[in-house]
């Protein structure tokens, strides 16, 4: 079973602690270094095998990730799939799957440009974070209310491609994340060629003239941060009907 960066053995869950916790089991993951009563083939304790599948340093206790400021690195903690690896990969020191408290006051900086995200939910949980890069992604909205320590963000150049029905209507809640249309202000619409098209929000409803190529518009991110967000727009070509094809 691979937890984080580590493969534990999962036969070792078979009463793997009962004689250490009396009269009940308290089942764990066992690393490598303390199932030594467990014989490998030889396929399976080479130096490629060991390198190519790195084994856990510590057992694995699913109650380290309950420890007071501990956060695993989850699909509930991070949804986006892409800030999820690059927080796995930078910042969990020890491989857990679980972000310490140590490793979380670890963080300061974060540069995520380019990386195809669309949501940064997870981003609130590093509350040393000094330095924030997100350019060149797929963002729509971005809270930094909890990131008080934050001095320096770049938020440039994220565009998310959205379709309006034959309405030139778009529903703002079906956005990736937590789109709040309360902190976005200064609606602009534009033609492919430049040329100004009239946006109107109400609701969570967003509707634009049909020849509107993208909507631009400024999010209060909180914190005393905003940055700017364009939506492509693709209008949704609907099938024709009651057509006759008369042949003559
Ligand atoms: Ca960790």
């Amino acid at each position: 079973m691979k937890i984080g960066k580590y493969y534990y053995n999962v036969d070792a869950t078979w009463d793997a602690s009962y004689y250490s916790v009396l009269g009940r089991y308290n089942y764990f993951l066992r690393c490598d270094s303390t199932f030594d009563d467990h014989t490998r083939g030889d396929d399976y304790s080479s130096v490629d095998f060991y390198a190519a599948y790195p084994m856990g340093s510590m057992d694995y206790d699913a109650s380290a990730a309950s420890e007071p400021g501990a956060v695993a690195i989850s699909g509930a903690n991070f949804p986006d799939e892409s800030f999820r690896a690059y927080v796995s990969d930078s910042f969990d020191a020890n491989g857990d799957g679980v972000l310490s408290a140590e490793e979380i006051a670890c963080v300061t900086e974060i540069d995520v440009h380019d990386c195809g995200i669309s949501d940064l939910t997870g981003i609130e949980h590093f509350s040393s974070l000094m330095s924030l890069n997100c350019d060149g992604n797929q963002l729509t909205s971005l809270d930094l209310s909890s990131n008080t320590a934050l001095a320096t963000l770049s938020c440039t150049g994220n565009t998310y491609t959205v379709s309006v029905d034959s309405d030139g209507c778009f529903d703002l809640s079906t956005l990736p994340g937590s789109f709040n249309t309360a902190n976005a202000s200064s609606w602009a619409g534009f033609t492919s060629a430049g040329s100004s098209r009239t946006v109107s929000v109400s609701g969570s409803t967003l509707t634009t003239a049909v020849s509107t190529a993208s909507v631009c518009y400024t999010y209060d991110c909180g914190n005393g941060a905003s940055a700017g967000f364009t939506l492509l727009v693709t209008p949704v070509v609907e099938p024709i009907s009651d057509c006759t094809l008369t042949l003559s």
